[in-house]
């Protein structure tokens, strides 16, 4: 009884927080799919008809939502995708992370797309995927210079179109992968399979592109998101 009293107030402090992670008490399943991550820490119009990204439009190119839940040390990440991404897969997507750890982070983009961040957000690490092929990942930490692929500390899922009719993708990363932080920043975006092309679209959201060589800054990330120490930690003697 003790133990589940101090577990409850680990949660009713975390809950607290002005954007909190949907409860660390959730087991977490990395599936591609949100229902288990609780609302979305922001998200993005969809233009149902025609897609966004001003370049084309293209379905899979629209982005509506970037989600974050947390359990006992690892934290999932996901995006969602007003396409079905297993029937159009040439879509690629990416989250940037900014943690509070301090060190200088990066203004430009792991596989060298038109894609810089700026306006206060420089982020020290970076998802990007691909759904084709079986799909697959990318896992980058900014090491002060230049972009190193961490070789561990992430795995991976896709879902076609399993959220109500729209794609997702989900990371599940160990929060020690991320030099434990106690807050992150994220901010997602996605492009396509020409190594000079932009971000097309954004969530949270900003601007779309209106071509795909523009280079897209991606300025507008969440705001600090409070990554609980994991209750399971707690052992009473
Ligand atoms: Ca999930
Ligand atoms: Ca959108």
């Amino acid at each position: 009884m003790f133990q589940r009293m101090l577990r409850t107030a680990a949660i009713c402090t975390m809950a607290a927080s002005a954007i909190a992670f949907a409860s660390s008490a959730n087991a977490l399943t990395l599936d591609g799919l949100v229902s288990d991550l609780g609302s979305a820490q922001a998200t993005d119009a969809v233009l149902p008809t025609s897609g966004e990204g001003g370049a084309g439009p293209n379905a899979v190119m629209d982005l509506s939502g970037i989600y974050a839940a947390e359990d006992s040390g690892t934290i999932n990440l996901a995006l969602t995708i007003a396409a079905d991404i297993g029937a159009t897969n040439w879509g690629k997507y990416k989250i940037f992370i900014q943690t509070n750890n301090g060190g200088t982070g990066s203004t430009t983009d792991p596989w060298g797309r038109a894609i810089a961040c700026g306006g206060g957000f420089s982020p020290q690490y970076c998802l990007s995927c691909w759904v084709d092929s079986g799909g697959g990942f990318n896992y980058h930490h900014w090491n002060g210079s230049s972009w190193d692929s961490l070789g561990s500390g992430a795995t991976f899922a896709i879902s076609g179109a399993g959220n109500g009719g729209q794609g997702g993708v989900e990371w599940a990363l160990t929060r020690s992968s991320l030099g434990t932080p106690s807050t992150i920043q994220i901010q997602g975006t996605c492009t396509g399979g020409g190594g000079g092309d932009n971000g097309q679209d954004a969530v949270p959201s900003q601007a779309n592109a209106t071509d795909w060589g523009t280079v897209t800054t991606l300025s507008t990330p969440t705001s600090a998101i409070t990554v609980p120490v994991g209750v399971s930690g707690f052992t009473i003697e």
